[in-house]
């Protein structure tokens, strides 16, 4: 019974919110959690130092899944409203997914991750 309960309670390390490699800016997905299959992705980029929207940056990131041998192609965002990125994204199995990518302006290009989780 306990067993049963610990198997179940499994932690979900989700990353949703975090900075760049170097500490530029700070990156927020605008959630963590998914359904199997077409997803819009947000995310909204933050100077640090002054919390305001970075506009122009390139950003684009890979899926996959670190507990299997699977990922998707490389997905770039479009900007829309200054700072806010999207891009569209088919998750094509239920699980932990890592986001790798990157931020990039014509000065610095830093790396993030955000971790989520996608259900049936
Ligand atoms: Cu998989």
């Amino acid at each position: 019974m306990l067993a049963l309960l610990l198997a179940c309670a499994t932690p979900s390390p989700l990353i949703g919110d975090t900075l760049s490699e170097a500490g530029s800016w700070r990156l927020l997905l605008g959630s963590t959690r998914y359904d199997q299959g077409r997803n819009i992705l947000e995310v909204s980029a933050f100077l640090v130092e002054e919390d305001t929207p970075v506009s122009g940056l390139e950003i684009f990131l890979r899926p996959d899944m670190p507990e299997m041998t699977h990922s998707l192609d490389l997905v770039d965002f479009v900007e829309g409203e200054p700072g806010i990125y999207t891009t569209e994204l088919l998750f094509d199995m239920a699980g932990l997914w890592t986001l790798t990518g990157y931020a990039a302006n014509e000065l610095q290009s830093e790396s993030f991750t955000f971790v989520v989780e996608v259900t049936h």
